[in-house]
């Protein structure tokens, strides 16, 4: 172990690679367990066809929405590539990011048409395809987004499956607060309430719920995406199944509530999936909400940039938040540098920098190799400015530091 110093001008080569180095937890996916099967999306065409590069493509497409929506993936794939990789320079971040992951894979798209790419994806077995690109991202262990309203997911989760330890489960409720007027007629088909008249009985049964989904997941925490009109207090439905229910069983299983502020569904219709939106979210809601559940453990990842400043200074007033990632429309260069400094600098070691948000297993490699370049500039930076304070650092205190910030600070919180 070497326990030197670092001097100055060696800083910026030790600090990447031990940024590139370290393994990370990435703990908000929309990955899969390989053994859901398809749900597990992976390879060429999934990587083009991503809901970012659709809204993208768009840009310069001059036909109808439906007509894009009704090829065949594949189709979709090449009308993408044509527009945004042939047509136009790949520049985007998530355009960039197909190209990293081909890199990184042995691929080269400049030499290689769309056929033999796809070819080479058809020759891989998943399950070590998962092990590959785990590999080549460093992550350690993939944390999936679990939904027990998804009726393609859900038989799964009935059935049983071996777990792969690397795969971790989130309970994701969103349907629970999100459309109460539908959603109660499930929870009440599987058995758990009466009626959606939200009394003592309801709330119980909803607890009752949480609990049977907790531990058939074995879930790490309980997490929703919330929009920018997100009010605390309030006597919203919402509002009062967090207070009676959610938080109730948050505590009693001792798990995190992961909250995602900001998104605005379907903005644009048209665009189906990719057609979501963001606003700044009212940080002073959330306030009041870690303010008056203090036995409540909450992680929170804000999409609109314009919040992530009061995002941080509420972390210095509120330990029983934890801050984690820069979500979607944050993911993108320039924003995770100003995202990963502002953390640093306002609350130093204790925060998550980044998860990737895949829904396509290749992408971790684009998303943690991107992300990690810009961590180890920011981190470079700042270990120089100890340097010059008379603060030197080893390259353990940086191994440490680096293991803190992708994963080491959210298990230490949750464990807390
Ligand atoms: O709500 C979420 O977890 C979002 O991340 C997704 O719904 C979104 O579509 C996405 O993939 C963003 O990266
Ligand atoms: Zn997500």
């Amino acid at each position: 172990m070497n326990t030197d110093f670092l001097p100055l001008k060696e800083l910026p080569g030790v600090v990447s690679r031990v940024v590139s180095e370290t393994e990370a937890m990435d703990i908000h996916t929309h990955l899969y367990d390989p053994a859901f099967g398809d749900l597990l999306l992976w390879g060429l065409d999934d990587l083009l066809v991503y809901h970012y590069l659709v809204a993208e493509a768009f840009r310069y497409f001059d036909f109808p929405h439906d007509e894009f929506f009704s090829l065949s993936k594949s189709q979709q794939a090449e009308r993408i590539w044509d527009a945004l990789f042939v047509r136009n320079s790949p520049i985007s971040e998530a355009c960039r990011g197909v190209l990293t992951t081909l890199n990184a894979l042995g691929l080269d798209p400049r030499k290689q048409d769309l056929a033999s790419l796809r070819n080479w994806f058809a020759g891989q077995d998943p399950r070590d395809y998962v092990g590959r690109c785990m590999e080549l991202a460093k992550v350690k262990s993939i944390c999936m987004t679990n939904s027990p309203f998804d009726d393609l997911e859900r038989p799964v989760w009935e059935k049983g499956f071996e777990r792969d330890p690397r795969f971790t489960a989130a309970l994701s409720i969103d349907p629970l607060l999100r459309e109460w007027e539908s959603c109660w007629k499930q929870l009440s088909d599987w058995g758990y309430i009466d009626s959606a008249d939200l009394n003592e009985a309801t709330f119980s049964g909803i607890r009752r719920f949480l609990s049977d989904w907790t531990e058939k997941m074995d879930a790490r925490f309980l997490m929703v995406s919330l929009p920018p009109t997100f009010r605390y207090p309030d006597e919203s439905v919402c509002v009062r199944i967090i207070r009676e229910a959610i938080l109730p069983h948050c505590r009693e299983a001792g798990l995190p509530f992961a909250l995602m502020p900001g998104v605005k569904r379907g903005v644009n219709p048209l665009l189906r999936m990719a057609g979501d939106g963001l606003a700044k979210c009212d940080m002073e809601s959330f306030e009041r909400l870690f303010a008056e559940f203090p036995q409540n453990k909450f992680l929170l990842t804000a999409l609109s940039s314009e919040n992530q400043h009061e995002l941080c200074v509420a972390a210095r007033k509120f330990n029983n938040l934890h801050v984690f990632g820069c979500w979607w429309f944050t993911n993108i260069p320039s924003i995770i540098e100003e995202m990963s400094r502002m953390r640093l600098e306002l609350i130093g070691m204790s925060v998550t920098l980044q998860h990737s948000d895949a829904r396509v297993m290749d992408q971790v490699i684009y998303k943690w190799g991107h992300s990690r370049r810009v961590i180890a500039k920011v981190l470079t930076e700042k270990y120089e400015d100890l340097n010059r304070a008379g603060w030197g650092v080893t390259e353990e205190e940086i191994r440490r530091d680096a293991g803190q910030l992708m994963g080491g600070a959210y298990e230490a919180f949750c464990a807390k």
